[in-house]
């Protein structure tokens, strides 16, 4: 006879969270089966996305924003981009997640529970903005292999977690101790369990910052399955890639973290200039940290129509890695002259701000307006697409949207 297997309690617990419903007769769903509601993949309704949002890849699943989605000032899950670079990890049990610490540089192997952290450690919320290493990586040419990101793939959500630091301390770790890499429980697309999708990491005084959490909240609920449920390393200001998500394991090296999508051309450019279309040899590539000066005018849509006589406001989010913005400019004449936008503070570090700013235009006709931030240090945003490197990170160009003056 042949012996039917049946869905289990945690599996079950996982297919009601993606569809977001009880699952009636739940225990007399067969093992091997995908029940419809799963089968019509329909992204935006099993993400909890807006239907606006462009699928640049199912599989694994990709999707991104467009720049009027992000108007908040808090990202809400609806306009959050996806970025998973192998399967969704399924039989997620929130209830026996544990978090083990190892590697080189620890004192001993140590391993937490989900509840161990929760109930241990003080909790901390923060805005947090994440962008992807490729986003805006449609722009180069020659084209770089990848997702090709126009300019929705930045979010800046609030995460309430523990801080990385404080469990570090508990932990203990040694002198010897420069970075961190973390492990995950989505699997390899190849379907070899050995391999690891991503393993990516921050250097130690990064881990250590304040801001730096072990996140199991995102917008004041549990973070969705697809943004890292139950747990999630946040590390705001670096390449969204440094934050991993279904985070399980953390490994404290005496190197650089050497996991996958570490090495090679990895979230890795040019150390410096190259040529458009160059090969770059490995030891000439360095890791991305700090992510570059950006901002993006969110409100109104690009091809927006206004009467003559009217003001246009607009607004946006400006950010700049780990350093401030300090001024945003706005031009209405393909960069010739700027003027300067209101621009708000922080929230907290790591957090984008927010520009406005009303226009008053001469005469009707067709317009752009660029916006341009400027960081703490002095350093703008590149008019157009900036240094051309293998796998097309970091392109912080001026974001601009089109607008018709009518009488
Ligand atoms: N475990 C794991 N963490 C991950 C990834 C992944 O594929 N697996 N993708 C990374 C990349 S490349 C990005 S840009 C962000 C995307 O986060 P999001 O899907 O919440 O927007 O997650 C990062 N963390
Ligand atoms: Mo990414």
């Amino acid at each position: 006879m042949e012996r039917r297997k049946f869905i289990g309690g945690t599996a079950l617990a996982t297919v009601s969270s993606l569809i977001g419903l009880n699952i009636v007769f739940g225990n007399k769903l067969p093992g091997d089966y995908t029940i419809l509601a799963l089968q019509d993949k329909d992204p935006f309704k099993l993400f909890g996305k807006n239907k606006q949002m462009v699928v640049l890849n199912d599989k694994p699943w990709n999707i991104e924003a467009q720049a009027h989605l992000l108007d908040d000032d808090v990202t809400p899950n609806s306009a959050i981009f996806i970025r998973n670079n192998g399967n969704l990890p399924e039989n997620i049990d929130a209830e026996k997640w544990t978090l083990t610490f190892d590697g080189e540089s620890v004192n001993q192997t140590k391993t937490y529970t989900l509840r161990d952290l929760k109930t241990k450690f003080k909790q901390y919320t923060y805005q947090l903005t994440l962008e992807c290493g490729g986003n805006g990586r449609s722009e180069f040419n020659p084209p770089a292999k990848g997702n090709q990101w126009t300019i929705g793939a930045v979010y800046c959500a609030k995460w309430t977690g523990i801080r990385l630091k404080d469990v570090l301390l508990d932990v203990g770790i040694k002198d010897s101790a420069v970075y961190i890499g973390y492990h995950a429980a989505d699997t390899h697309l190849s379907g070899d369990v050995a391999k690891e999708p991503i393993s990516r990491g921050v250097p130690i005084a990064k881990a250590l910052q304040e801001e730096t959490l072990l996140a199991f909240k995102m917008n004041g609920e549990e973070i969705p399955l697809v943004h890292g449920y139950p747990l999630r390393l946040v590390a705001g200001g670096y390449p969204a890639s440094a934050s991993g998500k279904w985070l399980n394991r953390i490994s404290i090296r005496n190197k650089e973290h050497d996991g996958e999508k570490m090495t090679g051309s990895s979230y890795r450019v040019p150390r410096n200039p190259v040529a458009p279309g160059d090969k770059v040899k490995n030891e000439d590539m360095r890791i991305i940290e700090s992510m570059p000066v950006k901002s993006l005018i969110t409100y109104p849509k690009s091809g927006a129509v206004i009467k003559l006589n009217k003001k246009l406001e607009i607004r946006g989010h400006a950010w700049a890695g780990e350093l401030k913005v300090n001024k945003v400019l706005y031009s209405i004449d393909f960069g010739s002259t700027w003027h300067v936008c209101m621009l708000k503070d922080a929230v907290n570090n790591f957090a984008w701000q927010h520009f406005s700013t009303s226009i008053k235009f001469q005469k009707e006709g067709y317009y752009e307006v660029w916006a341009k931030a400027i960081d703490g240090n002095g350093e703008g945003q590149p008019m157009l697409v900036p240094g051309w490197n293998p796998k097309g990170y970091l392109n912080n160009a001026c974001h601009r949207i089109a607008v018709k003056v009518e009488a």
